[in-house]
């Protein structure tokens, strides 16, 4: 442990900047061992700061080396300025000036990958949250905005190609031989937005004609052997910005939109003014090598980062307490785009999955947060689940609140009035309201207060009067750092079912619909609905139209209706989800108990149902079908019991699989595509349900499911069909699994893309020596700790790993905290992300708990990093 912890930093004890910067003017001068960079940053002092004598305090990183200061021509002498680990600190400067700052740094060892580094032959940059410092000294806050010119200088040889921000506006020789090339962008931005990139890199030209006519230049660079993978970026990008036009008016500003892919990032991909950056795992995309998960994926962030262009880079965050006035809208815009472009409805499905399960736990854990955190360690830290999903959920409920077409009056607004500016969520808000006339004060306590709410709902039903009432009460749980919760607005968007699964069209507040939308804004209240004719069941939070957690108390029959009647896709889905939790529950317990397992299922009933039924979305029926994930019943679990949830799954999915093996076998056969690959819609829904009724098939001792699985993992023209074939082998300890792995990555060794998913599904394997597997894993040529990717496949698979990770010595969470460690060092953002699994110390059963425990306390008395030290002292406080 440090002598001195890292500090806290407040949202409350935000103040505008003491100066401005109005022209920013970069030199780099790219060598292999040291990058000279030179900034020329015309400053004065902000008017609104008040105080005229305040010193200025430039930013900076332990990794920059300061050669030489000026202010004007006055080269400043040592002792006209102070120097520490992360600050310059000039005590008197006039109130206009130039400041001239000659640098030195060595990206080629920057492991961080924050600021200028490199990743395979060429450099390129990451500077948000607050990496721009790692480059130079700077003002490195969102809201010090400023117009960049930026010149890059460097050997063509070696890197022919030399991006920046903005348009490219002059090119020629330096005295010495190289080449250098002058890019100036025109919109005044944070520094978290600026990108260089130089490399060898080969390009994919395109254009795109706005809304008003306006050519834009598009150009993917790759490295030269991936030049074949860009088309459906290239498309994608297309699309969304053809969407963003439509659904939000918002047009392309600059002549020239460039994307890089590169192999070495922390995350997926960065929204850089005109130059965005991507993890090429998010970018690149080929029939043969990428599945349509990653398809879609790629498909959302290549929309998200373009997005990002109105709501980020015109409009941007005044402090990083209101990212998620960035990320939560563009996650928003992104869900919807994907929405339109695919279904809604599975899209939504996806998403609240992904919600209930992760984001929950993270609501539910030691990192809990409000949506705007009221306080951070280390920012990076902060670019979580709940700024991101929650944050998106919150848009969503305006746009339910306000509909759709005050929603966009709202967007428009809150576009066209801060455009250029750095805003808070408080901004956005009311917009939404000027625009609309809806008061949002008491809604946005949905910012300030973490934790998900709980809705508990009860009902009653008068057959003489037809009134049916429902009593809903919320309660938010508190937290540490919340010691009192409040009520919540919340929208519950709701509609009744007959008995026979029929709409029932009533009565609320002297309306007659058959959905409604409650204002949920006390902590109890009740709602009548008039002109009810027969006992309902209630279909409540459609759309899920709100992140809760509900309680009502559904019998099998009313989740069977729901399931199979309900007009809401969602709730289909969730009335199926809720009827194998609870049947998963008994065998949750009697698996803790060290019973045999056993349990009359009425899912079974529910899924026969459904396989038989030929009118639903193929793609709908496969999400059904896919069971509770090991990782939500964890987040639903009072105590979790790893083995226990494993052993309950595993036995269920066997017990449906061999209630229902000949029409999963059939479903095989029906949706089986022949010809050529495709990513639309369609194809993708056939191919998801063929392989989930495959991977049920296996779990059969069915001969013709074990030789499928083989003849589809060997001769299919597609990574989708090849890759679930082989997750299906080895989940289900198919005899060929071992063999099919080897020959899986002999056959790919060469493109990394797909080793990350051989190195994910390696790791995740359950067996009882997994942890030596892991170990060899590690070991592999195929594997390198300073590559993000592969860390997070190896080490974030292995998280999953019941047998592994959870093992009764607790020689998994020994050997992931090894990791941290290291990690911690080489890569503090990484090191923390690593850490999630170990935050669920205090739920899991107290053996395992206990031990997992002693794992944190080892980590905390290491020389931490801010990233790690936030994460792991949170965990034991
Ligand atoms: N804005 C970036 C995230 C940056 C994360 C920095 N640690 C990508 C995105 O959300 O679009
Ligand atoms: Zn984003």
């Amino acid at each position: 442990m440090k002598d001195s912890q890292p500090s806290t930093i407040y949202l409350k004890d935000y103040q505008v900047p003491p100066y401005l910067i109005d022209k920013t003017e970069l030199t780099f001068d790219l060598d292999e061992t040291t990058t000279v960079v030179t900034s020329r940053l015309h400053m004065r002092r902000n008017p609104e700061f008040g105080l005229s004598t305040t010193p200025l305090v430039l930013d900076s990183g332990v990794d920059v080396k300061l050669i030489a200061l000026a202010i004007d021509d006055y080269t400043l002498p040592e002792e006209e300025y102070r120097l520490s680990e992360n600050q310059l600190i000039i005590s008197a400067t006039p109130d206009v000036f130039i400041l001239t700052c000659e640098t030195l740094i060595e990206p080629q060892n920057n492991t961080r990958l924050e600021g200028l580094y490199r990743s395979s032959s060429m450099f390129c940059t990451q500077c948000e949250a607050e990496g721009f410092r790692h480059i130079t000294f700077y003002l490195d806050r969102p809201d010090v905005m400023s117009i960049f010119t930026t010149t890059i200088i460097g050997d063509e040889s070696r890197y022919p190609v030399m991006l920046s921000n903005g348009n490219e506006i002059e090119r020629g020789k330096t005295d010495e031989g190289k080449t250098f090339v002058v890019w100036h962008d025109p919109f005044p931005k944070p520094a978290y937005l600026f990108a260089l990139v130089a490399g060898d890199l080969e390009v994919k030209n395109d254009v795109f004609v706005t809304q008003s006519n306006k050519e834009v230049k598009l150009q993917i660079f790759t490295e030269s052997h991936n030049l074949d993978k860009v088309d459906y970026a290239m498309e994608a990008l297309k699309r969304s910005m053809r969407w963003d036009e439509t659904a939000y008016g918002r047009e392309y500003d600059l002549d020239i939109f460039m994307i890089v892919a590169v192999d070495d990032f922390n995350m997926g991909a960065m929204e850089n003014k005109g130059l965005n950056i991507f993890n090429s795992s998010c970018l690149l995309a080929s029939p043969k090598t990428t599945t349509d998960d990653s398809y879609l994926r790629v498909e959302a962030i290549v929309a998200h980062e373009y997005f990002h262009n109105w709501s980020g880079n015109r409009v941007t965050c005044r402090d990083w307490f209101q990212l998620s006035l960035k990320e939560g809208f563009t996650v928003f815009r992104d869900q919807s785009f994907s929405a339109d472009m695919h279904s809604e409805t599975v899209k939504r499905v996806e998403d609240v999955s992904f919600l209930r399960t992760a984001q929950f736990a993270e609501d539910a854990g030691p990192m809990a947060h409000p949506v705007r955190p009221a306080s951070f360690i280390e920012i990076s830290n902060f670019y979580t689940l709940t700024v991101y999903e929650k944050g998106s959920e919150i848009v969503r409920m305006i746009h339910t609140l306000l509909g759709a077409e005050k929603f966009r009056a709202g967007s428009d607004l809150y576009f066209e009035r801060h455009d250029g500016q750095a805003v808070t969520c408080d901004d956005f808000v009311s917009a939404m309201e000027d625009a609309s006339g809806v008061d949002l004060t008491h809604f946005k306590r949905w910012y300030s207060q973490s934790g998900t709410p709980v809705i508990e709902v009860t009902d009653e039903f008068d057959a003489a009067s037809g009134v049916y009432r429902l009593t809903m009460t919320q309660h938010t749980p508190e937290t540490a750092a919340q010691p009192v919760t409040l009520p919540l607005h919340i929208p519950v968007k709701m509609g009744l079912l007959d008995p026979n699964g029929q709409e029932i069209s009533a009565y609320f507040n002297g309306q007659e619909s058959q959905e409604h939308v409650l204002h949920l804004t006390a902590e109890s209240q009740v709602f009548e609905f008039t002109g009810v004719t027969t006992q309902p069941v209630p279909s409540l939070f459609r759309s899920f139209s709100a992140p809760i957690k509900l309680r009502y108390d559904y019998s099998s029959e009313d989740l069977l209706l729901l399931m199979s009647s309900d007009s809401d896709g969602f709730n289909r889905w969730s009335a199926a989800q809720q009827l194998a939790v609870n049947e998963l529950t008994v065998l949750i317990n009697q698996a803790i108990a060290k019973q045999a397992l056993s349990i009359d299922s009425q899912l079974v009933k529910g899924f026969k149902n459904l396989l038989e039924n030929k009118e639903l979305d193929p793609a709908m029926v496969a999400l059904i079908l896919a069971l509770p994930s090991q990782a939500y019943l964890s987040e639903l679990a009072e105590t979790i019991y790893p083995a226990a949830i494993k052993e309950a799954r595993g036995f269920f999915k066997k017990l449906i699989a061999k209630e229902l093996e000949e029409d999963f076998g059939r479903l095989y056969r029906e949706h089986h595509l022949e010809g050529e690959y495709s990513p639309q819609a369609k194809d993708i829904a056939h191919r998801s349900l063929k392989n989930m009724a495959l991977s049920y098939w296996l779990e059969t001792d069915s001969e013709l499911a074990h030789q499928t699985v083989k003849t589809q993992f060997e001769s299919a023209n597609n990574m989708t069909d090849q890759f679930a074939a082989l997750s299906s082998a080895v989940h289900s300890q198919h005899e060929d699994a071992e063999n099919m792995l080897a020959s899986f990555y002999e056959q790919w060794q060469h493109e990394p893309l797909v080793v990350i998913k051989w190195l994910m599904l390696s790791a995740n394997q359950e067996a009882a020596d997994a942890l030596s597997r892991v170990k060899g894993l590690m070991e592999h040529e195929a594997f390198d700790l300073k590559n993000p990717n592969k860390v997070r496949s190896v080490l974030g698979g292995f998280g999953q790993n019941v047998s592994g990770f959870h093992h009764e010595d607790g020689s998994g969470y020994a050997f992931l905290a090894d990791q941290i460690i290291v990690l911690n060092k080489l890569n503090p953002q990484i090191a923390s992300r690593l850490c999630t699994p170990l935050t669920r110390w205090k739920k899991l059963q107290p053996e395992l708990g206990q031990k997992m425990k002693g794992q944190l306390e080892r980590i905390l008395k290491e020389d931490l990093s801010k990233d790690v030290y936030e994460v792991i002292s949170k965990c034991l406080a």
